[in-house]
């Protein structure tokens, strides 16, 4: 075999290989990407970045990338998503050298503000390139943030192109969900349900599940399938994984227009020791059953032993449409960026 032949195949051979890299970029993408790293991901490669140097040394990843340093100084983007996107632009070769080897890239911030704004939409079209599946996962601002909702807009707009799949929770919606949390602490529960659903998916594809999801599945429902919204349920007892499922499903942290109108369906499920492939089956058919026969669904299931005798669910629908893109924005005037909380 000819050397060229040679490396045509090991390159082909690290392409088929699911290799997961999470990118968390602005303050929200790089606490998402600290929460990952405090708790472990099997077979996922952690990199954060952004334009705030002293976010960054908090930050815990398995690498750091301080975007735009010649633009900002390492102190932030000031909520201007251009100054984001540039500061990406600049730093861009970082990317292409942390992910050359990645097929699968988790793409995550929280919209609204300059950094993590700029960079997603930046990165998603640059990353998407030979062939690598690109997801991004985005936070929408809080009604109270209603000035950073336009930037937000528009980024959402922009990453529904460019992302293969872009799943986008509203912080709104999910603190509705949550209860009333003080800012803080609502901020808290999207992380961690972003770090779940990053973890949950990647470790159902990397290491040895009771039911595996993989490279294929995930391509056949997330490859250039827009936007996507994603719920979740937790339940014990007899028919728990009917009863979470159906929450997640019903639950979507998205307001979507129409859930019978999504394209694919991915459904994860977590479960004690005691949860058995039969109970996950049953439950599939009975999800299958109630949705119509062209929408494609995926399964996938873990066992966690933390989670004795209850199980948790994840359902995300792809390819539907939202009503966060069409609302109007109430007031005529806009604020400005704001900053909230500690060092964000
Ligand atoms: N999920 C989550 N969302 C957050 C967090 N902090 C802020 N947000 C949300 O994300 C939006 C963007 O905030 P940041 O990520 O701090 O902004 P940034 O990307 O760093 O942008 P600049 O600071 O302007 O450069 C805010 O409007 C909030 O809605 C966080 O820790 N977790
Ligand atoms: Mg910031």
């Amino acid at each position: 075999m000819d050397f060229l032949e040679a490396e045509k195949i090991a390159a082909v051979m690290r392409m088929a290989k699911p290799n997961v890299a999470v990118i968390g970029v602005g303050g929200a993408g790089s606490n998402i990407v600290s929460w990952i790293k405090e708790r472990g991901i099997a077979g996922g490669r952690l990199i954060a970045a952004n334009t705030d140097a002293a976010h960054l040394s908090i930050t815990k990843a398995d690498r750091r990338i301080l975007i735009g340093e010649k633009l900002t100084h390492g102190q932030g983007a000031g909520g201007y998503p251009q100054r984001g996107a540039a500061a990406t632009r600049e730093s861009i070769e970082d990317f292409y050298k942390e992910t050359q080897n990645s097929n699968i890239i988790f793409l995550c911030a929280g919209l609204g503000g300059g950094t993590g704004t700029g960079a997603a939409e930046v990165l998603s079209k640059e990353l998407r390139k030979a062939g690598r599946l690109v997801i991004g996962v985005v936070t929408l601002p809080f009604a109270v943030e209603r000035f950073r909702y336009d930037n937000a807009k528009n980024a959402l707009k922009v990453l529904r192109q460019y992302c293969d799949t872009v799943v986008a929770i509203d912080n709104t919606k999910l603190s509705k969900v949550a209860g009333d949390l003080p800012l803080q602490q609502a901020l808290g529960v999207a992380n961690e349900l972003v770090g779940q659903f990053v973890k949950g998916i990647t470790e159902t594809i990397t290491t040895a599940s009771l039911i595996n999801i993989d490279y294929a599945d995930l391509r056949a429902i997330c490859e250039r399938k827009g936007l996507a919204a994603i719920g979740v349920g937790e339940a014990k007892g007899s028919d728990r994984v009917e009863v979470a499922i159906r929450q997640a499903i019903e639950g979507q942290l998205l307001d979507i227009r129409d859930v019978t109108k999504s394209q694919g369906v991915l459904v994860h499920v977590t479960g004690g020791s005691d949860v058995t492939l039969e109970e996950v089956t049953k439950a599939g058919e009975l999800v299958t059953k109630s949705l119509p026969p062209r929408v494609r669904i995926v399964w996938g299931a873990r066992v966690d032993p933390s989670l004795e005798g209850r199980v948790k669910t994840m359902v995300m629908l792809t390819g539907v449409e939202s009503t966060f893109l069409a609302q109007q924005q109430e007031y005529g005037f806009s604020l400005g960026p704001l900053k909230i909380g500690p060092r964000n």
